[in-house]
């Protein structure tokens, strides 16, 4: 309690000043902002790369300061999608520069991957990516020792992506981590891959018998590994090094093509500013899954939050004028972890998991997913969290795994605001929710354990044991069955819909600056 009790008070404090920034801010559309930074507030996949796409149609650089080919931003262009995992967003914009800053964690080959896709697009499109000589670069062999690391864990795992993400932060802060600079002075770089390899093979390359089913996963991972590094799984015993050599030739080439992309990111993004250029910062994954304020250690291996910016891109905090949180207008997370207002599909126990739709008649497919096509007709009983799932396409981008679903937790959203200082918020996806005729929001943590006292506004559990305790206040608003989605202006909302927005607002105490209802470019508008 006194421990609660001490909490309590500093985070009065710390409201009463964020409270009064808000009041103060206008709806920062980031339109006519220098510096802008987009960020997720929830659990990823708000739809971030979509803001960054329009928004980046009158900026001159675009940046990436964190994460991974662990994210993935989809994005609809005149019908055509993209989806983008290292390369930023604003590579759809031809007249745009853009930089991956030193903070990213970059897996070339999925780099050149991404590059070649955008060939028909635009053939110079490598000309206009420049990478940090700071960035780490993520090796095959981190991504087999994110698998390992995965089976190992069994059923504790995280969930990660696999994309070896956690081994090429680890190999950061261990400092035996490769980086961009390093392909500049390529003797060095040939033998630190090869010391790195044999650290690799050393730790991981060892196969012991198995016979869980999470053993023989580890040992189908650390068979992958060994053939990637011609380790002999069934021995024990190093190989010959032809592979070694294979890995050296691979990022040799790699050296030669990216050579003129790799610079002094500091230098390229102060230069820019002092030039004038409009910069708009993309994040990459959101407030949940940081690794210092997320649901630990259910989160991501970087800071997704905005004093990343700083780190990851080498900027002051003065320089940033503009912070967005991206907020989908339900939940969603990918991955293991607490999720207090989860909709659990298979549970089905309480009512409230159970509605009757009534909006208008629709079938979606399920393109590369098993499930086949989804219908919703009016007057079907749907279950809450699956319709989200559905209508909401909530596959990974990256993986293709399904998100699990939830209502709005703006309890959760304080906090994210509170740690980002987010001046407006862009609400996406609220064209998801046509059609349930009442939609409810968390507005407020309850502890039960503690004779269900109200927890601190914008508090947000920092064990998982505490989260666990915790339960939701809801508060219930209708819905609406109007098609929303070729709306263009916030009064052509139907009422409900314009409802739900100002009440989030409301309880937010941060304006909305745009709001979308649906994939497209152009199903987006500001708020005015
Ligand atoms: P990792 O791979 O080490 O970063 O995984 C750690 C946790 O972070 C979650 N995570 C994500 N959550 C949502 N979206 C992400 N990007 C992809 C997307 C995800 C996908 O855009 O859909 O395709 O599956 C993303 N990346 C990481 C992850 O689920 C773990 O909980
Ligand atoms: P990000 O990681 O935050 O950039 O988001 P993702 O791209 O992983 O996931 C967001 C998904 O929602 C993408 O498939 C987008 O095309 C889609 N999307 C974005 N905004 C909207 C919207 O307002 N309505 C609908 N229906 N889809 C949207
Ligand atoms: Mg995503």
């Amino acid at each position: 309690i006194g421990y609660m009790g001490s909490t309590r008070i500093r985070l009065r404090q710390a409201s009463a000043g964020l409270s009064l920034k808000w009041a103060q801010a206008s709806s920062a559309t980031g339109e006519d902002s220098k510096f802008c930074v987009i960020l997720g507030a929830q659990w990823g996949d708000e739809g971030k790369g979509k803001l960054v796409d329009i928004l980046a149609q009158k900026v001159q650089l675009c940046a990436r300061f964190n994460g991974g080919a662990n994210a993935g931003h989809t994005l609809v262009v005149e019908g055509k999608k993209y989806a983008f995992h290292l390369l930023p967003c604003g590579m759809i914009n031809k007249a745009c520069k853009n930089l991956i800053g030193n903070g990213v964690v970059v897996h070339i080959p999925t780099l050149m991957k991404e590059i070649q896709e955008l060939k028909d697009f635009d053939a110079r499109a490598l000309e206009r990516i420049f990478i940090s000589t700071r960035a780490h670069i993520l090796f095959d062999s981190h991504q087999i020792i994110d698998g390992i690391l995965e089976a190992e864990q069994g059923t504790n795992s995280i969930g990660t992506t696999k994309r070896g993400i956690g081994p090429c932060y680890s190999a950061k802060a261990i400092r035996n981590g490769l980086r961009f600079g390093d392909l500049l002075h390529f003797e060095e770089f040939e033998r630190r891959l090869r010391e790195l390899i044999a650290w690799s093979q050393k730790r991981f390359g060892d196969p012991r018998e198995r016979d869980t089913p999470a053993q023989l996963q580890l040992r189908k991972a650390l068979r992958e590994y060994n053939t990637k590094y011609a380790f002999d799984p069934e021995n024990g015993q190093k190989g010959g090094v032809e592979n070694i050599e294979e890995e050296v030739a691979r990022y040799r080439q790699f050296a030669q093509i990216l050579r003129p992309q790799i610079v002094d990111s500091v230098t390229l993004i102060h230069e820019d500013i002092s030039r004038g250029y409009k910069v708009l910062v993309e994040g990459a994954n959101a407030a949940l899954l940081d690794i210092d304020f997320g649901t630990y250690p259910f989160v991501t291996s970087s800071n997704t939050t905005v004093g990343s910016v700083c780190t990851g891109l080498g900027v002051p905090p003065k320089q940033i004028d503009t912070v967005i949180g991206v907020v989908k207008a339900y939940t969603t997370r990918v991955g293991h972890g607490p999720f207090p207002t989860e909709l659990q599909n298979e549970a089905q126990t309480l009512e409230d998991h159970l509605e009757t739709y009534v909006g208008p008649e629709q079938s979606m497919e399920r393109k590369g997913h098993a499930s086949g096509p989804y219908s919703l007709k009016p007057g079907q009983q749907v279950r809450v969290g699956e319709m989200l799932q559905e209508v909401g396409h909530e596959y990974g981008t990256t993986t293709g795994r399904r998100r699990r679903c939830g209502w709005l937790d703006l309890a959760l959203v304080k906090y994210s605001a509170m740690v980002n200082g987010f001046d407006s918020i862009n609400i996406t996806k609220l064209d998801v929710l046509t059609g349930l005729k009442q939609l409810r929001v968390a507005i407020a943590y309850r502890n039960k354990r503690m004779t269900e006292v109200r927890l601190p506004c914008g508090y947000f559990p920092s064990h998982l044991e505490d989260l666990k305790e915790v339960v939701c206040e809801y508060e219930t608003l209708e819905g609406w069955s109007e098609d929303i989605s070729t709306c263009s202006h916030f009064k052509e909302l139907p009422l409900n819909a314009k409802k739900y927005v100002l009440r989030i607002q409301e309880l937010l105490g941060i304006p909305v600056s745009w709001v979308g209802v649906g994939p497209d470019r152009e199903s987006m508008f500001p708020v005015d």
